[in-house]
């Protein structure tokens, strides 16, 4: 490795290179420097926001100094290295954290203290980042933690959108969005001036035939915008690995303006053509789940994976290896079909910037590539119109089509007889307009496939590839069950269950080592312990009963069962499930003598989410839950034996104080729809228990913790098909329980009738596709036991400890150590 200062200088650098703090004071004399000179600001006008900037600055510094070493080591070390190309990172909130993986949180509180701040105002001053939609996103943030707390030599790769998934706030019982500008302030990334990759759009090929009879292809002419790299470090836990995630800002090539147009007066349009490059990285998609072949959208893939893939090549280039070394050296993933033109990108630089044959160049990318599959939702599954690629990336259409021909023509090879199978499992969809299959390239352009569950995994192999599990064999599929990082799901959201559980397994080793936290059995029957858990769960309880107060003016006793479902509004997750039973419980009660409503188990129904802003049949369930809301809360026949509340602006650091506060989350999605789910696991590992269907990772908690320590109701999804078809046929019956809800909302209990009719009738007179009604009766029952559950709160705490002590599978150490040895092939460096 040459460093470009020779030796005789590097006497200063030796002497000054910056020292990291180590003590309180040392912190307060960073936190202070910072806020006089970074921010200009002085001890007359220093608010918490100051003190949070300063501290966060301080902080950063640190995390820089270990990132600078992290990178030289990695580059001296020259191992094998995993990108992540994922067009999500749900961070949250990052000081907590970093103070935390860095083991200085104490330190700071006590510098914040002598500074006259609390250090929960501080860390609350701080925005969410938040670059994407649901689970999907957070994982890939979950994996970058894990990454660097295991010392894999790791990038994240994605987009800096300016603008992340949209505020939510409830007006008159509706969602409306308002633009997170998130950038106003953010300590924690370090724009690359000196890294900018041009990225062509538009243009022509032209083929010719070179020398030797070779044809080359050029793709000419369009219009190129500029990437710009933003790094974030991304600190490793106990660690000093400290890895990054490099984000892409988009920017007009000609620099500020085109002067041209600008000398020739036409100011404007020069002005504008700045504008429409960084639209490319403006703003993040808002759904989830959905996939709508915006051309936007297709720039923003594109531009994302060419960026990152000039990146990747040109670190591999320094090293001077023959190109059949790539895959030794890289591996890539690609977080669902998001990033599948890296498969063709990655041929194109390798044919036609580099020279190689075909073969070779695909050798070299099927085996640099591994794609996780997050869903088998048809909706969800992307297609882009061949008319748009051939405008937008005329020379990636063509290799696609040679990619397609290839494949088809070993298909035909294999399966003579099957004709139908060539249309089938072509790349192409013989629509009109033809449609590019996504995730059909990601198939064959990738050596391993993998699901996040393990139900999903086999739904992926059975459902959506089986054809390619005939063609490639079973053992390019696979599963890898998602995971979450105990650091922000336990430590951090939980710091007093983390405690009493270090206090118990001799410090916080578990932390890196989740499995530990089976010894926590011997404990379940240790009184003191046993009260400790419970009060900690009802501290929680009163922290989320505060956020709820100020968010929404209504008063809930956290003396009662709380029972949560947070996640993005969709109507495979099934929230109109829930409200439904809410409603039903609610006539129950309205029906009850006074004698016998005191025996009702007192209940708290807390919603939170965001709907994408153009699913209508989500927003419509999100007014429905605050209209019933409406309704009960202020209801004096029923009091505090219900309420129902809608928390608003759903997020990662929200999450936080939700999560720890549950007794009941509900995980209830139609069997075979939810890929994982990841919050089920949050919600357990911090003493929660579970309602659920038999569905994604519900099905791996179960077989974890125990049948006893989980609340499974419903269909499976073997008999999903069946039902449907009952419904479509007629043979089936609205639920009673269920028609009467219906009948409650009809009549106007909830106000305007006609703004639930689509979602009623989607159940009664639409084939109930959810299989809301099918489902009904055996989640109400359920709930019922759930009463009855709680009512014994000695067997309820056991069964909740049992659980904790059970949930160490489910970190996502253990998931990245999966992909490291199955899919990647990479090794851990040890950090210097
Ligand atoms: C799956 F396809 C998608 C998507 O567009 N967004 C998203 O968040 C989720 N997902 C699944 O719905 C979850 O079941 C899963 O746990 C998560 O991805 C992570 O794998």
């Amino acid at each position: 490795v040459e460093a470009s200062i020779p030796e005789p200088q590097r006497e200063a650098w030796k002497k000054f290179a910056p020292k990291p703090f180590q003590t309180a004071e040392e912190f307060e004399r960073e936190a202070i420097r910072h806020i006089e000179t970074t921010l200009a600001r002085s001890l007359y006008n220093c608010d918490e926001f100051a003190t949070y900037a300063g501290t966060a600055l301080a902080f950063r510094d640190r995390l820089i100094i270990d990132w600078n070493t992290t990178q030289q080591n990695h580059t001296f070390k020259d191992q094998k290295r995993v990108y992540y190309l994922s067009l999500e990172f749900l961070m949250g909130r990052t000081l907590d954290n970093a103070m935390l993986n860095v083991g200085l949180k104490n330190i700071a509180k006590e510098g914040l203290e002598s500074l006259g701040f609390r250090m929960e105002d501080i860390v609350a001053q701080e925005h969410d980042a938040a670059l994407g939609n649901g689970g999907l996103g957070r994982l890939a943030a979950c994996f970058l933690d894990s990454l660097a707390s295991l010392n894999y030599p790791a990038w994240g790769y994605g987009l800096r959108y300016r603008y992340g998934i949209f505020k939510q706030e409830i007006v008159d019982g509706y969602q409306v969005e308002v633009p997170d500008y998130w950038l106003d302030f953010n300590p924690w990334e370090f724009a690359r001036h000196d890294i900018k990759v041009d990225v062509q759009f538009y243009g022509s090929v032209r083929k010719y035939q070179d020398d030797d009879g070779k044809s080359i292809s050029v793709w000419e002419g369009g219009e190129i915008v500029q990437a710009l790299a933003f790094d974030v470090p991304i600190p490793g836990y106990q660690t000093a690995t400290t890895n990054n995630l490099r984000l892409w800002g988009s920017k007009a090539a000609s620099g500020e303006f085109d002067f041209q147009k600008f000398n020739s007066g036409d100011y404007e349009s020069s002005v504008a053509d700045q504008q429409r490059a960084e639209t490319i990285s403006a703003v993040l998609y808002p759904n989830d789940n959905l996939e709508r072949g915006k051309e936007l959208r297709l720039k923003q893939q594109y531009f994302w994976c060419a960026a990152s893939l000039y990146d990747i090549v040109r670190r591999f280039k320094k090293t001077h290896r023959s190109w059949t070394e790539f895959p030794n050296q890289v591996a890539i993933q690609l977080n669902d079909t998001h990033p599948t033109l890296a498969i063709p990108e990655l041929i194109r630089i390798l044919i036609d910037l580099e020279g190689l044959d075909w073969d070779q160049a695909w050798d070299i990318t099927s085996k640099t590539f591994g794609y996780t599959n997050h869903t088998v939702l048809p909706e969800a599954l992307e297609k882009w119109s061949v008319p748009l690629m051939q405008h937008l990336l005329p020379r990636h259409l063509q290799i696609i089509y040679d990619i397609n021909l290839q494949f088809l023509q070993y298909v035909e090879r294999t399966f003579p007889k099957d004709r139908d199978m060539l249309s089938r499992v072509s790349v192409i969809e013989e629509s009109n307009p033809k449609m590019v299959r996504m995730a059909y390239i990601a198939v064959i352009g990738s050596h391993k496939v993998n699901g996040v569950a393990e139900l999903h995994s086999d739904l992926i192999k059975t459902t959506i590839f089986k054809d390619f599990v005939a063609i490639f064999g079973p053992d390019k599929f696979t599963n890898v069950t998602n995971g979450i990082t105990p650091r922000r799901w336990l430590h951090q959201a939980n710091p007093r269950l983390s405690e009493l559980i270090a206090s118990k397994l001799g410090g916080y080793d578990f932390l890196k080592d989740l499995t530990m936290l089976h010894k926590l059995e011997a404990y379940v029957d240790d009184a003191a312990f046993r009260k400790e858990f419970q009060e900690i769960k009802y501290a929680n309880k009163v922290r989320l009963a505060k956020l709820i107060k100020d968010s929404t003016g209504v008063s809930v006793n956290p003396a009662s069962l709380f029972d949560i479902q947070v996640k993005r509004i969709h109507e495979y997750k099934r929230q109109q499930l829930n409200i439904f039973g809410c409603i039903h419980r609610y006539l129950q009660i309205k029906a009850m003598t006074p004698a016998a409503r005191k025996k009702v188990m007192p209940r708290v129904h807390i919603f939170g989410g965001k709907a994408a802003p153009g699913y209508w049949m989500a927003k419509t369930v999100i007014h429905l839950i605050n209209q019933v809301g409406k309704v009960i809360n202020s209801d004096p026949d029923v009091g505090d034996l219900m309420k129902v509340i809608f928390l608003e602006d759903y997020n990662v650091s929200k999450a936080e104080l939700i999560v720890p506060a549950s007794d009941i989350s509900e995980h209830i999605s139609t069997a075979g729809t939810e890929a994982s789910g990841t919050s089920n696991m949050k919600f357990v590992l911090n003493g929660g228990l579970i309602i659920g269907t038999c569905d994604g990772a519900n099905i791996e908690i179960t077989r974890e913790i125990g049948e006893a320590n989980i609340f499974l109701f419903g269909n499976l999804a073997e008999d999903v098909e069946d039902l449907r078809h009952a419904h479509l046929y007629g043979r089936y019956q609205l639920d009673p329980a269920l028609a009467t809800v219906f009948d409650a909302i009809k009549h106007g209990t909830f106000g305007d009738a006609s703004s639930f009719s689509a979602l009623v009738n989607g159940i009664v007179d639409h084939g109930d596709y959810y299989l809301v009604s099918d489902d009904f009766a055996s989640y109400c029952k359920t709930q019922e036991l759930i009463d009855e559950g709680y009512r014994n709160q000695e067997e309820w705490v056991t069964r909740a400890i049992t659980s904790v002590a059970r949930m160490g599978f489910f970190s996502s150490d253990r998931c990245i150590d999966e992909y490291a040895e199955m899919i990647w092939n990479v090794e851990p460096v040890v950090p210097e």
